[in-house]
Order: structure tokens, then sequence, then C-alpha cells
């Protein structure tokens, strides 16, 4: 089976060119002008760009919280990743009882029967000793070159800065990336107390007792263990805060690998948006801020201090207790109105996956603060490459999977929870005007996503096996 896109303008991080796409099966077998083949499938491109398909690094799908669990599994994630141009996403398994390995397993069989994208995983190490010490060296070989430590969400999620610092000593010495989520739980814990104690339980409590300093000190914490963990290749996930920005500046100018993400709804709302009537539905961890940050890590991302764009994607419904209509079904699975008393009790999370690339299109190219280029380098290439999947994923070259975006530059439309597939009841985004949008998307050469239809089906995304990543600084 091939098809042959023609006469498309072809965007990469580096270039963009005219050219026409050969696939052959599942790759891209050729790229050039005037291609031919007898028996293909000839698709006409004609004004429109040519994407590789997106990579989001950073989503939770099928994550059980508080009483509930988060609404997109890997087949609802998937089918909205693509709608969106995404068709890799890397998930995290939490870190559960038994082995890692039996953790991974256990996972692993949740996704591979519902995926509808290609996907990776990322190991959450919450539970630190020998044993866990040893088995960090066996994730290379199960295709685990990630994992992710908390300082925060005492008591649950958090390690130690002894055991942060261990747990880095180990992941460089194995090859593997460690990626941190900075905040700080002591304060949080204290300013959550008081709160409650004070009858402050409305939304916007969730972003005033998780402050920003927390997180620039965490982030900075994070830098100084990864430096004297050797030299520790370091990821900052869903950055937030203007601070934040200044500490990779900082670590890198220190000469550390540090890393940096993105996730657009801290480019865009602040914590205003949580004292609105519906608040919860921004709630997440960590919080919006302020404009300041916003445009802080807008510069971040123009000048290259920043490194990918990730979603954190884990939506909940806002009123759970009211169905949507899915595929043919009524479906509703509890979700904000769980902390409608007490905003300590809101499931943490924002639906985001497909967003991504229209959104940034949109505010970041349609602007002109990002070139095309940058937006690829940031959505797919170097998600990639940091993660170990390029150049199979994150860029359009012969021999890569055929994962392909095909973009209309001038389509206009009117966004919202109608037009993203998120098995959600609301979008952040609603009634925002966009221009440019993905029409077509192939995930190996297959067509999943053509306009309005959807030809992808659960199970159809395979496990990736991550390699030993790129430090992109
Ligand atoms: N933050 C969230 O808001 N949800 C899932 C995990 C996280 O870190
Ligand atoms: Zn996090
Ligand atoms: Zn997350």
């Amino acid at each position: 089976m091939a098809i042959l896109i023609k006469h498309g303008t072809l965007i990469t991080a580096s270039e963009t060119f005219k050219a026409d796409i050969l696939i052959e099966g599942e790759i891209i077998r050729q790229i050039g002008r005037d291609l031919t083949h007898p028996k293909a499938d000839i698709i006409n491109a004609e004004g429109k760009f040519i994407l590789p398909g997106g990579v989001d690094a950073h989503v939770h799908l099928d994550l059980p919280m508080f009483d509930t669990v988060s609404s997109d599994d890997h087949y609802t994630g998937g089918k909205a990743a693509a709608f969106g141009g995404t068709t890799t996403v890397i998930d995290f398994i939490p870190q559960d009882e038994g082995t890692l390995e039996e953790n991974i397993e256990r996972w692993q069989a949740k996704a591979d029967p519902k995926a509808s994208v290609d996907f990776g995983f990322h190991m959450n190490i919450t539970r630190f000793d020998k044993e866990v010490a040893k088995e960090i060296f066996t994730l290379p070989d199960l295709g685990i070159t990630s994992l992710k430590v908390f300082t925060a969400y005492n008591g649950r999620l958090r390690l130690s800065d002894g055991e942060i610092f261990r747990v880095m000593r180990v992941a460089r010495a194995a090859g593997i990336l460690t990626m941190v989520h900075a905040e700080n739980g002591d304060v949080i814990d204290i300013l959550v107390d008081e709160a409650l104690t004070a009858g402050n339980k409305d939304p916007i409590f969730h972003a005033k007792t998780r402050p920003a300093w927390g997180t620039v000190e965490a982030s900075l914490r994070a830098a100084a263990l990864a430096a004297q963990a050797g030299d520790a290749p370091l990821y900052l996930v869903h950055m937030n805060t203007a601070g934040e920005v200044n500490q990779l500046v900082y670590a890198r100018e220190h000469g550390l690998k540090m890393m940096g993400e993105a996730c657009p709804q801290y480019l865009f709302f602040t914590e205003d948006d949580l004292r609105r009537e519906d608040g919860a539905k921004w709630v997440c961890s960590p919080p919006m801020r302020t404009e300041r940050d916003n445009l802080r890590l807008w510069e971040g991302l123009e000048n290259g201090t920043i490194q990918t764009m990730a979603t954190d994607h884990c939506p909940f419904f806002y009123d759970g207790t009211t169905p949507i209509e899915y595929e043919g079904e009524k479906v509703a699975i509890p979700g904000k109105e769980l902390g409608k008393e007490d905003f300590t009790k809101i499931p943490n999370g924002l639906p985001g996956v497909g967003d991504r690339m229209p959104i940034l299109w949109t505010q970041g190219v349609g602007s002109s603060r990002l070139t095309p280029n940058q937006f690829v380098a940031l959505h797919c290439t170097n998600p990639a490459k940091i993660f170990g999947l390029y150049p199979q994923k994150g860029t359009l070259v012969p021999g890569a999977d055929a994962d392909i975006a095909i973009w209309d530059p001038d389509k206009e439309l009117r966004y919202g929870v109608d037009v993203a597939r998120h098995r959600t009841d609301y979008n952040l985004y609603e009634g925002w005007q966009l221009k440019g949008i993905p029409v077509m998307v192939f995930l190996r050469g297959q067509k999943i996503v053509d306009g309005e239809n959807w030809y992808g089906k659960p199970g159809m995304g395979r496990y990736l096996h991550c390699h030993e990543g790129e430090v992109l600084v």
C-alpha cells in the first residue's frame, strides 16, 4: 500500500520546502520533487503544510485520582491527540505496589488494547530504596529511559532531597533522564491546612496554597541536586513561573544539562481564572500564575531557553453527574464536582492533548512569536530527540514512521468542546478563533483523521521503546 502526498510544503525543525512524500507501508520511503509511483493513492496537498505527527511527552491517561479516574483513556486520549495533529504520546506509570517491572506490565496491559496512537512511558519514582535503585537499571531494556520525581505531595509521591539525589545518580549511570515536578510540598501542606481551618475552600485557594516561590526554589534545588549528582541530565516538567525560566538559564550558565518543558495552559491563563464561578475547570498542579509568568514563559519559548511544548493532559469532567455523548454512548465520569465544597477534593488536571498544536499554531505561529520551524521543533522534534524516539518519530525523513499531519494554514474555525475530541464536557479554549489546523493525519501510514472523520481503532497505537535521549542544551 503506497500513498503519495503531492505539492505540499514540508516543515521540519530546520527547513521549509516544497516536496512530495511517498509513504510505503508504515514508513516514509521518499521525499523529493515530482515523485511518481504506479499504484500509490495520490493526495493533493497544494496550499497545505506537511508537519511531522506531534509528540506530546507529558500525558496522563486513565489515571486514578482521588475517588475517580482521568476521563481520557489510551483510546479516547489518543483520538483527541490525533485530531490535534499528535500521533505519539508519552504517559506516566505510577509506582504502585510491587516491582517496577510489575507496575510497567500492569500499565501496559491497560494501554495496549486501547491505544489509538503510538505511546511510550515515563516511570514515576515515588518510593525509593536499594531494590528500586537496582531496578532502575533495568528500565532501558523495557523501553523506558526517563523517570519522574516529585518535590511535592508529601506522604504520597514526594521523595526527600536525599532520595532525589540518589535517584539522579542512579539515573545518570543508567542513561536515564530525570524529570522533576517542582513545588515545595512542606509549604503547600501548611498553607492548605491553614486555608481549610479558615474556611477558605474555593478553587482560588488551590493556587494560593501552592505559591510560585515554591516552584522556583524547588526547580533550583533540583538543578543543584543534579549538579551534585555528577551533572545528571534534568528535565523540568510543566514550567509555570517566570523564575523557572531564570533557573534554566542559570543552570545552563553553570554547565548543567537542564532542559525545560512548557504547557499551553501556563501561557494563556492566570490564577484569576480560578476565581471564576467555574474556576474548578482550571485546577491543576502546579496552578496557574500571573501574566508576568505567561510572558516570561513565552520569551523562554521564543529564545530557545525552553525545549518542548507538552500538555500534562489529565482531564476530568466539570460536571461528572451529567453525561455527554461519546461515540454514540452516554458517558459520565465523576470529576471536578467532587470538590464543590472543598478545593482539596477537586481532581487536579486539565484536558489539552488535542488542543496543544492547533492553539499554539494560531497563538504562536499566527502571531509571529514562533516560526513554523520552531513550532515543529517544540511540538515534534525536540521531544522525540530528548526521549529517544528520533528519527523514528518527530521529523519528516526517509525511513521514519509515516506519522504526518497535513495542515491547512488558511482554515479558520471557532474552537471549543464540540471541536476538540477529548472525552470531557469542557474545553479551556472555548470560543477561541483559530486559523490553521490539521485536516488529515496519518499514523505509520494509516489515515486516522480526515476532516471530521475518525478511522483510528483501539489497539492501533503501538508501544514505543524509548532509547537513551539527547540532551538539547
Ligand atoms: N498535575 C495535575 O494537575 N494532574 C496530573 C498530575 C500533575 O502533576
Ligand atoms: Zn507534575
Ligand atoms: Zn503531569
